[in-house]
């Protein structure tokens, strides 16, 4: 029986996957770690919380030891926009966390999932159809740490046999927690705000296309990649990984066709635009389809039309 945990798991993606993992594996099965607890998160009521700062190896080693964990889900990082306004703290989270969470992964025997970003791209990289072996100059701390994460997790399976795991996530789109501080983050908000408010101040410019995903596709193509014939993947820890590419006018467009009311306005933030001219356009992710047979289901409109209901709902 597996025993999972998942680190930093109050933030946007470990809040819906720890959901998702207790329904697989059973409540009592999936431990939801992170550096505090968050007053009143449904993972700090319900079910096993434990406190791990990913910086320390004893706090994630006593958590596996004790819990027998089998697979560990890493998601304590600092996001693309925080990162550039405190790199030092990005490295120290991003690149020691990673290394402790694999050092314990060698020494107990755990299969790891470590997610990389589309931020591993950058200047030199084709934006169009970005292949899934290509340049990797990415210009911001962020995707220095992406890249150097990828290719400490391919040293430890190589080195070690640590079964480790990874894909290049795309801006993701969510509506159970906030997202954390990265560039992708209007593509979330706009919706918050059009419910609320019929209007939203985007920060980046008309024409910024970047890949994204709806978080039911991201958490079930992560389960895939877990459960995948490793026999079968050629690009175990680091595979372009995409649903959707869109413009913040192509968003606006599709909520207008819900609540007519609705306009985007524009306050460019030069920090996150530059970020996002970084990144490509649109990726190229057939490695994913034909080797863990990927395949999303939602497209920019069904996208919107579930999460204006569910949203609706919540912010009634
Ligand atoms: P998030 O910022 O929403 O959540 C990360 C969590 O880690 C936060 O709750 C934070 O408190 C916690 N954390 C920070 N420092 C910690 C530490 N030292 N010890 C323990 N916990 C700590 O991020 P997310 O969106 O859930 O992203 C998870 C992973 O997926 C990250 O590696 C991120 O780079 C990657 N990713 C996310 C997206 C996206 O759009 N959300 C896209 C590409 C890649
Ligand atoms: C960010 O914008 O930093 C993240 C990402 C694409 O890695 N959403």
């Amino acid at each position: 029986m597996k025993k999972v945990l998942v680190t930093g798991a109050l933030g946007q993606i470990g809040t819906d996957l720890v959901l998702f993992l207790r329904d697989v594996y059973g409540e009592g099965n999936v431990v939801a770690s992170s550096r505090s607890r968050k007053e009143g998160h449904i993972l700090c009521e319900n079910g096993i919380f434990e406190l791990i700062d990913v910086r320390d190896p004893k706090s994630i080693d006593e958590v596996v030891s004790r819990h027998k964990i089998t697979d560990i889900y890493h998601l304590a990082s600092i996001l693309s926009a925080v990162g550039e306004g405190n790199p030092q703290m990005l490295w120290d989270i991003n690149m020691n966390g990673l290394y402790n969470v694999l050092e314990v992964a060698r020494a107990r025997k755990c299969a790891v999932m470590v997610p990389s970003s589309i931020a591993v791209f950058g200047p030199g990289t084709p934006l169009d159809n970005t292949p899934q072996d290509t340049i990797m100059r990415p210009s911001t701390i962020y995707g220095v740490s992406k890249v150097a994460g990828e290719l400490l997790c391919d040293y430890y399976y190589k080195k070690y046999n640590v079964d480790v795991r990874g894909l290049r996530y795309p801006g993701l789109i969510s509506n159970a927690a906030l997202p954390g501080g990265g560039t992708t983050d209007y593509a979330v908000h706009i919706y918050y705000d059009a419910i609320k408010h019929k209007k939203y101040s985007c920060f980046l410019q008309e024409g910024t296309y970047i890949d994204m995903m709806y978080m039911p596709d991201a958490i079930e193509g992560t389960y895939m990649l877990m459960q995948a014939d490793p026999a079968k993947l050629k690009h175990r820890n680091a595979f372009n990984f995409c649903a959707m590419s869109f413009a913040p006018e192509d968003i606006a467009a599709e909520i207008k066709k819900i609540i007519p009311e609705f306009e985007i306005t524009y306050d460019i933030d030069p920090i996150r635009q530059a970020i996002a001219d970084s990144w490509p356009n649109t990726i190229d992710d057939s490695a994913a389809r034909e080797e863990w047979g990927w395949k999303p289901k939602y497209d920019l409109a069904a996208m919107t039309k579930d999460m204006i209901d569910v949203l609706s709902k919540k912010l009634k």
